[in-house]
């Protein structure tokens, strides 16, 4: 933008509809954790069905620096923290519920989970964020309208008393059978019983950088599975195509999102988690890791080992850019503050961009000796919007292009699109973009 306005030529208009500065600075995370931990962990339970005694929470040997430290070292920008599960028991000393953290062992009552992982986050350089369940299978109001006032009262103490949040996890598990104060019944709620538009506006106020999630938005929005996989395709939109809103692809490391012993044996493998990573954040989304926290109040030492070696694994594959010692050219530019080489050059904020209808273009890296290239990353200028419709890749073998042998669709490209394939050993790479929404803007463009 700066050095859009040292020249005549403008920058491309934007494509609507394009994200909040705090969106773009939330897919800038790519990776962050999600902690699950609560009372399910000592009834080795997924969904706890409200009615265990509050007495029954107790770690022996709870470290919230460790989980920080093990997050940090695993490339994680931030924390997500499981403050209340569906079984409503509260993980923070709150005034609207005795079935709280205050009525257990831990710390002779006088224990506070939410505030212990907020300053570790602070401590270690990551960011802190909450997920609280509307469902609450323990209220015995649930379903009632005296539950949403407790909802948003309990809403406000938390986003008030901790510091800032990067995010508001707002859980699509709605209503179903529970303890309810010893009803023991189903309780079903209607639409939009939490009155969303409400919350939003309380979260917006206290916490006006959060993304909220949902299963709609209007922050980010849930990918579709819990399998940490995002579509090849993946637009940064609501299905209503006005509303920006980028996909997060939520998966735990083991089976469970809770702690089970008998899953010691299941936790995904470093080589999984590159997988998912390339699954994820390389096709426009972000990355949201869960680590069950086991009864001692640790991050299991196999949970730890294997998400800090898939890191560091990401980090090989990336390690060397090739574009470093590469000429870059394109079929057009619009302007020489728009030229191919800022493709390349590492910066967020400056890129190559074509003149406004020309929607098909070529970007062109060469070099003097042939290069061993296994790995591509392409990322387009989303503050401008998210334009790319169909690319492909080639590259130049005994003098002729050749389109690199994928096993994907090159549709989208949005923030971010990583490609993996076997080595190729060539001295000319191109992408071509063959259809887009507006004219071309590609910040980045990586080869390895
Ligand atoms: C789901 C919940 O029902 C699971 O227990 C877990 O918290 C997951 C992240 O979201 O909707």
């Amino acid at each position: 933008m700066i050095l859009a306005a040292c020249t005549s030529v403008q920058a491309p208009e934007a494509v609507y509809p394009v994200p909040q500065p705090k969106q773009v600075a939330w897919q800038q995370m790519e990776t962050y954790a999600f902690i699950h931990f609560g009372l399910n962990t000592f009834n080795d339970m997924e969904w706890g069905y409200g009615d265990t005694p509050a007495e029954t929470f107790n770690p022996t040997n709870l470290d919230c620096e460790q989980w920080a430290k093990t997050c940090k070292a695993a490339g994680m920008k931030g924390i997500i923290f499981t403050a209340k599960h569906h079984d409503g028991f509260c993980l923070w000393p709150t005034e609207h519920t005795d079935y709280n953290i205050s009525r257990s062992p831990y710390k002779d009552g006088k224990g506070d989970v939410v505030r212990e992982l907020s300053q570790a986050c602070g401590k270690y350089g990551l960011k802190f964020a909450v997920y609280l369940s509307p469902w609450d299978r323990h209220a015995s109001t649930y379903g009632s309208e005296a539950y949403v006032e407790y909802y948003h009262l309990q809403l406000k103490e938390l986003l008030s008393s901790y510091g800032d949040v990067f995010e508001f996890w707002f859980d699509g598990a709605n209503g179903g059978n529970g303890w309810y104060g010893g009803a023991n019944e189903t309780r079903k709620i209607g639409e939009d019983y939490y009155h969303f538009g409400d919350v939003i506006k309380e979260v917006e106020a206290l916490q006006p950088q959060a993304i909220i999630f949902s299963d709609a938005g209007p922050g980010c929005r849930w990918v579709g599975n819990e399998n940490g996989i995002a579509e090849e395709t993946n637009w940064a939109f609501l299905p209503d195509e006005k509303t920006w809103a980028a996909a997060e692809c939520d998966v735990s490391i083991r089976p469970g999102w809770f702690y089970h012993e008998k899953e010691d044996s299941l936790v995904k493998t470093p080589e999984q988690l590159v997988d998912l990573y390339y699954k994820s954040v390389g096709r426009n989304a972000t990355f949201l890791l869960n680590f069950p926290v086991n009864r001692e109040g640790r991050i299991h030492p196999v949970d730890s080992a294997n998400a800090v070696r898939y890191y560091q694994m990401v980090c090989r594959d990336f390690e060397d850019n090739l574009v470093d010692g590469a000429s870059l050219s394109a079929t057009n530019t619009r302007g020489r503050a728009f030229a191919a080489k800022f493709a390349g050059d590492g910066r967020y904020d400056s890129y190559w961009a074509t003149e406004d209808g020309v929607t098909n273009a070529s970007l062109t890296a060469e070099w003097d000796s042939p290069q061993r290239i296994s790995r591509i990353m392409i990322q387009e200028y989303i503050p401008l919007g998210q334009r790319v419709q169909e690319f492909s890749v080639e590259y130049l073998l005994d003098g002729k292009w050749q389109v690199f042998p994928l096993e994907e669709t090159t549709t989208t490209i949005g923030y971010k699109r990583l490609l993996r394939f076997a080595p190729v050993e060539t001295t000319a790479l191109r992408v071509n973009i063959l259809k887009s929404r507006g004219a071309v803007c590609i910040n980045e463009f990586g080869i390895y």
